[in-house]
């Protein structure tokens, strides 16, 4: 029987917006700061891993007293939030809103499942809380992607159950976990990169809505 998509489950970071460049310049700055090699490809493994988890793969090795692992911690945050001050709406990425708007007109429910502790203040300067069902940011669960457990309680919250949603993510960590949480999964960006997802586009803007959904029904 062909299943029903009905929750729709969207990343912030990297999907509907490309906050994932400020968090890659605030991590950069740290970087060279503690004279550390960093660069894009490395960047790669920091995309939908959490604050804390992505300062563990930047130290590698290294092993600073816990005192200065939270200063770090604050001052990458600090870098970043600086950056975030220029969001406008104009900073959403193409195809977003149009895509919201198609999903709306199927009946489906929406959700932003993020493992950013700074969601709220990135959905608020880009207008488009109204939008979404169910807001989950990085305070929202103990373990963040790749286990599922944001995806799951994102389910529970819009009331579908996993068959039924599909993420739409761009880093291999929120596909594994989209996997784990035995949802549909659409990758954003590279398809080498996110090869697992069962589709990938190069940009929501490269979606057609409903030939997209007739592909995922089917799976
Ligand atoms: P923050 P997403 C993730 O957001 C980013 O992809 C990841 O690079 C970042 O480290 C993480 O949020 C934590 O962000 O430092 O703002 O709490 O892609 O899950 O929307
Ligand atoms: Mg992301």
């Amino acid at each position: 029987m062909r299943r029903k998509v009905e929750g729709y489950i969207f990343d912030l970071d990297g999907v509907l917006t490309n906050t994932s460049e400020f968090h890659y310049l605030a991590w950069k700055r740290i970087a060279e700061e503690l004279k550390i090699p960093f660069d894009r490809k490395i960047n790669e493994n920091l995309k939908g891993v959490s604050r804390h988890e992505c300062l563990r793969i930047l130290l590698g090795e290294r092993n600073p007293d816990s005192s200065l692992f939270e200063e770090l911690l604050a001052r990458k945050n600090s870098y970043y939030r600086d950056y975030i001050k220029r969001i406008t709406p104009k900073s959403l990425l193409p195809g977003a809103l149009n895509i919201l708007d198609c999903i709306r007109e199927k009946g489906g429910r929406i959700a932003v499942a993020s493992v950013s502790k700074n969601t709220d203040e990135v959905m608020t300067m880009l207008g488009i809380r109204g939008k979404f069902d169910v807001i989950l940011d990085g305070y929202s669960v103990k373990k963040t992607k790749p286990e599922p457990e944001q995806f799951l309680l994102a389910s529970k919250m819009l009331s579908i159950v996993p068959g039924c949603c599909v993420v739409f993510e761009d880093s291999s960590a929120g596909i594994e976990a989209a996997k784990r949480a035995g949802m549909l999964s659409v990758g954003i960006g590279s398809s080498k990169r996110l090869d697992s997802a069962d589709l990938v586009f190069n940009g929501l803007d490269k979606i057609e809505f409903n030939s997209m959904l007739g592909k995922l029904e089917r799976f």
